[in-house]
């Protein structure tokens, strides 16, 4: 089995980071794990370095001597502009000036499904349709998308970005139906992009197997990600809860209730 020596995770202390400090220790010789919030200390094989992603001195340091990069940390919600500015502009920018300068040749991107939440619902979408970010979150996103392609295409990094849909233990709501990712599935997706002979600049979106589909991955088939997972035994029971009132904007674009976000600023 493959393995890489030293994989440097961000986000390490959130929702997903915390999954998957664990699934991918068989992935890596040492894992870096960094946040701004306190971790869990580290286990065999792992390292702890707590860091602002906005500060590019720090890190710069963060991202010696290791060969790829999962980047999921930042704000990972609609918030004010100068929150989402820090944390996720001039974050995924340190990050992947950081690759550039210390030899990283592979960096997989926590993109969203924000950055093209304007969808329509229903309407089916591949990596090549039109960003429309519903917010200065998906907006974040969509930089980040663009940033990778330039560091791809002026110094050979690599990265997936991967428009995750809603990774979470179980779906919430109707829409979760459909953009569901189990945790197992977001794994093997996140192992694929470090693992691929050829991942160029690869744009997928994180989804399980369900029922229905917004989201056609035909132009990432060479990253070889088979989903195992469904939303559909969950289906009864979210069904259960009281359906949203058609006419309601959550109900209509893929963004669900991020497309009513805001403005955070009244005057
Ligand atoms: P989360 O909010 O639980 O974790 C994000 C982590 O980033 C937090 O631990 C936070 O402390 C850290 N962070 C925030 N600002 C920081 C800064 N300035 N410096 C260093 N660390 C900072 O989010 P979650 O759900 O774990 O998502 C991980 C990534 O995946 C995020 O980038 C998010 O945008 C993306 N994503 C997640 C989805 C999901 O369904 N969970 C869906 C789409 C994208
Ligand atoms: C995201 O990008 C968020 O980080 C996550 O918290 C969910 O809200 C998810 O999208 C979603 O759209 O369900």
């Amino acid at each position: 089995m493959k393995k890489l020596g030293r994989l440097l995770l961000t986000g390490a202390a959130g929702g997903l980071g915390k999954v998957l400090r664990e699934s991918l220790k068989p992935d890596a010789e040492m894992i870096r794990l960094s946040d701004l919030a306190p971790m869990e200390p580290a286990g065999q094989a792992q390292e702890v370095v707590q860091c602002d992603l906005a500060d590019k001195a720090a890190v710069d340091r963060l991202v010696v001597g290791c060969d790829a990069i999962v980047h999921l940390g930042g704000v990972s919600v609609e918030r004010p502009f100068e929150e989402i500015l820090e944390a996720n502009i001039k974050g995924v920018f340190h990050i992947y000036e950081g690759a550039r300068r210390h030899g990283v040749k592979r960096v997989v991107f926590a993109s969203s499904n924000h950055v093209i939440g304007f969808h329509k619902q229903g309407e089916v979408i591949d990596a090549d349709c039109a960003h429309r970010p519903d917010g200065y979150y998906g907006l974040s996103k969509a930089y980040g998308e663009d940033l990778s392609r330039f560091y791809f295409d002026r110094y050979g990094i690599e990265s997936a970005c991967v428009r995750i849909g809603s990774s979470f233990p179980e779906p919430k709501d109707r829409r979760m139906l459909v953009t569901w990712q189990s945790y197992r599935d977001l794994t093997e997706l996140v192992r694929c992009c470090l693992f691929a002979p050829r991942l160029g600049h690869t744009i997928v979106y994180g989804m399980s197997a369900n029922r229905d589909k917004w989201w056609d991955n035909s132009k990432a088939a060479h990253l070889g990600f088979e989903p195992q997972d469904s939303s559909e035994p969950f289906r009864a029971k979210v069904e259960a809860l009281p359906p949203l009132d058609p006419a309601d904007l959550a109900a209509q674009y893929q963004g669900g209730g991020f497309v009513k976000s805001g403005p955070f600023e009244t005057l």
